[in-house]
């Protein structure tokens, strides 16, 4: 398969290209991280969503490479922002459970903050919450060794997984990311909204900060400051966009 040739041939930085996602402080209006989501540009498929190759990486363990890849892409991309005089912005990866239990994995991150000389609060990791839940043991152990290292730690997908919330309480976890299902026509559906407003009272009262993922209309947005949201991320502020495109907006809003 083409995956295959990607990672065999390290071809990444030719057929992959990471987009970023803006993620909103509500009340301030200011950009504080961005989720970065890959693309796979296949010479022989075209442009191929995440959402089609993941599955397969992960089924052939093609994802391991890929991932750090991803890591490391995104931690030069730091540097390179950082440098350009953008100071307090996290970037968020999304890693999958197989590279998570990887045994190097925290080590290969280590070395890719080093290697850019990064302070680690700049980079957070999104795990989902089934894939928590998956061995939860392992994966609270995991989590607490990156967190001591500084590096920030976010749930992704809140609500769809499986999650019992005995398990939440015990996660060391700086994010929670409401999964876009609830988000979605909040203020008018009475249900999604005494979820969400509980799913942030919750947890802020375990000390995480919350992200609405999926916000994409003026009543969804009102509706999360409101409830005191704290930020939030969707196509109502910005679509994910290539680097370049990213650095221009970032510009654009200061
Ligand atoms: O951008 P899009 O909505 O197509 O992304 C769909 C999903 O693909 C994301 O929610 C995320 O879980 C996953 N994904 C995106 N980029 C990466 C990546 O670099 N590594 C892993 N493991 N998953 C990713
Ligand atoms: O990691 P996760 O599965 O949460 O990835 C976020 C996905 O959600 C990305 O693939 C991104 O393209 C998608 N997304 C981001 N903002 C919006 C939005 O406002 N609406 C919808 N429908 N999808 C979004
Ligand atoms: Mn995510
Ligand atoms: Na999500």
């Amino acid at each position: 398969i083409s995956l295959h040739r990607v990672v065999k041939n390290q071809s990444f930085t030719e057929e992959f290209e990471i987009y970023y996602q803006p993620i909103v402080n509500i009340s301030s209006g200011e950009i504080i991280a961005a989720e970065s989501l890959l693309r796979w540009q296949s010479p022989e498929l075209g442009l191929v969503y995440p959402a089609e190759f993941i599955p397969l990486a992960e089924s052939t363990g093609l994802i391991v490479p890929i991932d750090q890849w991803v890591v490391q892409s995104v931690c030069k991309q730091i540097r390179i922002w950082q440098n350009a005089g953008v100071s307090s912005l996290t970037l968020a990866v999304n890693l999958s459970v197989i590279e998570f239990n990887e045994p190097d994995c925290i080590q290969k991150i280590v070395g890719f903050l080093k290697n850019n000389n990064l302070e680690p609060q700049y980079l957070e990791v999104e795990l989902t919450e089934s894939m928590i839940m998956q061995d939860v043991n392992s994966a609270i152990a995991t989590m607490n060794k990156l967190q001591s290292l500084g590096v920030r730690i976010a749930i992704d997908d809140f609500g769809t997984g499986y999650s019992s919330l005995i398990y939440l309480k015990n996660l060391p976890v700086n994010t929670l990311k409401i999964d876009r299902y609830f988000i979605h026509n909040v203020a008018q559906d009475p249900q999604k909204s005494a979820i969400t407003k509980a799913l942030i009272e919750m947890a802020h009262n375990l000390n995480m900060q919350v992200v609405a993922e999926g916000v994409e209309t003026e009543a969804e947005l009102s509706f999360l400051r409101q409830k005191n949201c704290d930020a939030m991320q969707g196509f109502l502020f910005s679509r994910p966009l290539p680097a370049a495109e990213f650095e221009n907006f970032l510009w654009n809003n200061k």
